[in-house]
């Protein structure tokens, strides 16, 4: 930004702070005229300016994955994960169902986490970010050249993916480990047998290879809860801490029984020993119903396969592979500092927030320094790995962040406070209040072994008086912090969708240079394309009908189309012909029993229809293309089951041209 524009914001932005007095002098403002001003200033782009970061925001229960300009915190895209999204026809097309097929048949929703940006050398690099479904156990690969969700594999023998898909250094494995246990395999048992059937498991899943996600293995642990993951790196390399909670193996009322233990576990894997141990045949391939589905780069077409194994080791068949680190209490997150020396874990019920030493703890495996073993793994004691608590940090620590400065940023759910804490000395040295109940906070780049700093952003559980109200159910929201000083700024709030969990950002130019404009026409292998509008046609099959159609600024050949019955099912093959950015062309007809069709430059996208009345049904673009986007429309007659009219379209324009009957 250049000394003039920015002269010209700090202008504008002092119009911004007298409007803002109302409400700032109504209270929780944010201080004074020229703080305001301030504020306003690092986060306003200007029109015709760009965000500096791109940041993925959780949808949480809404199943999507939201993408964010930092740090003006506007909402520039949703991409659709786990949940059917009708704006573009993901998983309501025929194209893309198969995304959404599980073991349990096709599940059209999800509750989204986390996210994990793909790594090389354990810094972001643009390619990827994966992210968990937390209910019908599942990660996907969203590709950050054409923000699609490329692949979903479902994960076995889990209940609830939580811990996941955290991320090691160079994108080797991302994880998956089980919220809640359950019997491995599933099977009819009385619950109450919890101790005796209920096992937990942690998955590692390769993930360098688009297209290629496999679990590589499934280790299996003790009942517990498992919560979240971070790799190690530096002094860590090669380990992935897992939290876990309910060490009780509690089966009901979690909230009294599984919280009366001291300390619950920090799960330390030693990876390449797991796989060193699998490979060596220490393992099983145990029979396991999964999908892996896959989105093919050229037909633009997922298909969903059916995996029947998965291999398992035990720990106790496996030593080296797990060790359990006694922290206190019920831990959540898991977080491990940009030089993986430090583990630190959020105890929601904890007075102090324990880190541990990953020196230490190699030190003490190789001295023994056991308290004793759970199920074949070795519990270590709790001082021989322990490099300090902070103390009095506030209450109910969740998850940390690191800002790549000595300094890490820990969300305090119960006391709503974003609290500031010294690595090394583990001294508080700020803290800032939240609006209100924080539950994940982001760093650029904290999860990496260069944060990228200068923000955190913390993301909130309720907002109660925020926002303008919407009735019972209030928005979500975002709160930006600058951390370029000694204290903590806040600079915005913003609302989001869904319930944002974890958040990942990064550099904006590690992504913009590698977009995909379009798809290109002649790479198209869709088997119903029609790469000009000589290709369109209608055809039947006994009760299917095809229709293979164009969209181009401003028509849709061929757009009369008649003989189709009632009853028919008719699936419109739509291919966009255009070959240039931005230029999706929209497809819709009335009474269909889906979304419509969304179809990028170069790509066929497919919509199913089955008119159930006789008629002539109108069907339009529905994406504003050109000026004449509103004479884009046509029709289609249908006729009662059994009629004679032909089956015939309007193949080239304005000629009546015969289908092939
Ligand atoms: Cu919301 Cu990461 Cu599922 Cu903590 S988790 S807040
Ligand atoms: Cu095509 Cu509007």
């Amino acid at each position: 930004m250049s000394f003039l524009t920015r002269s010209r914001l700090l202008f504008g932005a002092g119009a911004l702070t007298v409007l803002g007095l109302g409400y700032a002098c109504a209270g929780r403002g944010s201080g004074s005229l020229a703080g305001t001003a301030e504020m306003a200033q690092r986060v306003y782009v200007a029109p015709g300016e760009k965000d500096e970061l791109y940041a993925f925001l959780s949808g949480g229960f809404g199943g999507q994955l939201g993408v964010y300009g930092l740090p003006s915190g506007r909402l520039l895209r949703t991409i659709p994960v786990f949940s059917q999204h009708a704006e573009n026809g993901y998983g309501y097309n025929e194209e893309t169902k198969a995304m959404l097929e599980t073991s349990y048949g096709f599940v059209p929703w999800d509750d989204l986490h986390h996210t994990a940006l793909s790594q090389t050398e354990g810094d972001d690099d643009g390619r990827w970010i994966f992210v968990n479904g937390n209910n019908t156990p599942r990660v996907a690969r969203i590709d950050l050249t054409t923000f699609e969700t490329t692949e979903i594999l479902e994960i076995p023998n889990a209940g609830g993916n939580h811990a996941s898909p955290f991320v090691t250094g160079n994108t080797e494995y991302i994880v998956s480990s089980t919220r809640f246990s359950i019997p491995v395999p599933n099977r009819d048992v009385p619950i109450d047998e919890y101790k005796k059937f209920f096992k937990g498991q942690i998955s590692f899943i390769t993930a360098d290879q688009p297209g290629k996600m496999d679990i590589a293995f499934q280790l299996i642990v003790p009942g517990f809860n498992y919560d979240l993951a971070r790799a190690g790196k530096g002094p860590s390399d090669g380990w992935m801490f897992f939290t876990s909670y309910n060490s009780e193996q509690a089966n009901t009322l979690l909230e009294v029984n599984a919280s009366q233990n001291d300390k619950d576990y920090i799960a330390a894997v030693n990876y390449r020993a797991a796989e060193a141990c699998a490979k060596a045949g220490k393992g099983v391939r145990a029979p396991a119903e999964y999908r892996h589905n896959i989105f093919d780069e050229f037909s633009r077409i997922a298909r969903s396969e059916r995996m029947t194994s998965v291999l398992q080791i035990q720990a106790a068949a496996c030593p080296g592979s797990i060790y359990f680190l006694p922290t206190p209490k019920s831990p959540h997150g898991a977080d491990v500092d940009p030089t993986g020396e430090y583990i630190v874990a959020g105890g929601k019920l904890a007075t102090v927030i324990p880190v541990h030493s990953a020196t230490k703890m190699l030190k003490a495996i190789a001295e023994r320094q056991f308290e004793g073993e759970l199920e074949g793994i070795p519990v270590l004691k709790y001082e021989s790995t322990l490099a300090g608590e902070v103390q009095e940090p506030g209450l109910g620590p969740l998850h940390t962040e690191f800002d790549g400065q000595g300094f890490a940023y820990t969300s305090m759910f119960i006391s709503s406070e974003v609290v500031k804490w010294n690595v090394e000395t583990r001294q508080v040295v700020d803290r800032a209040p939240t609006f209100y109940s924080v539950g994940h906070l982001m760093i650029p780049g904290g999860a990496t072994r260069h944060p990228y700093g200068r923000y955190v952003l913390a993301m909130n559980k309720i907002t109660k008086d925020r926002y303008l109200p919407t009735g019972p159910e209030l928005t979500q929201s975002a709160q930006l912090y600058d951390i370029t000083g000694e204290k903590m700024k806040l600079l915005l709030d913003f609302p989001t969708q869904g319930e944002p969990h974890y958040a990942n950002a990064i550099d904006a130019k590690k992504v913009v240079d590698r977009q995909v404009k379009f798809y290109k026409l002649a790479e198209n292998r869709h088997p119903m394309v029609s790469r000009s509008e000589r290709e369109t046609g209608v055809e039947r099959a006994g009760r299917v009908v095809h229709v293979r159609m164009t969209a181009i600024r401003s028509h849709f050949a061929p757009d009369n189309i008649e003989g189709v019955q009632v009853g028919d099912t008719v699936l419109v093959h739509v291919t966009n012909l255009e070959q240039d950015w931005d230029v999706p062309h929209g497809f819709a007809i009335l009474g269909a029993n889906t979304s419509e069709l969304l179809i990028m430059p170069g790509e066929t996208r497919t919509l199913r229809w089955i008119p159930r009345k006789p008629g002539v049904y109108p069907m339009y673009c529905t994406d504003f293309c050109s000026a004449l986007h509103q004479e884009m429309q046509g029709y289609v007659r249908v006729s009662p089951a059994g009629s004679t009219v032909a089956l015939t379209a309007n193949t080239r324009r304005g000629a009546q041209a015969r289908g092939t009957n």
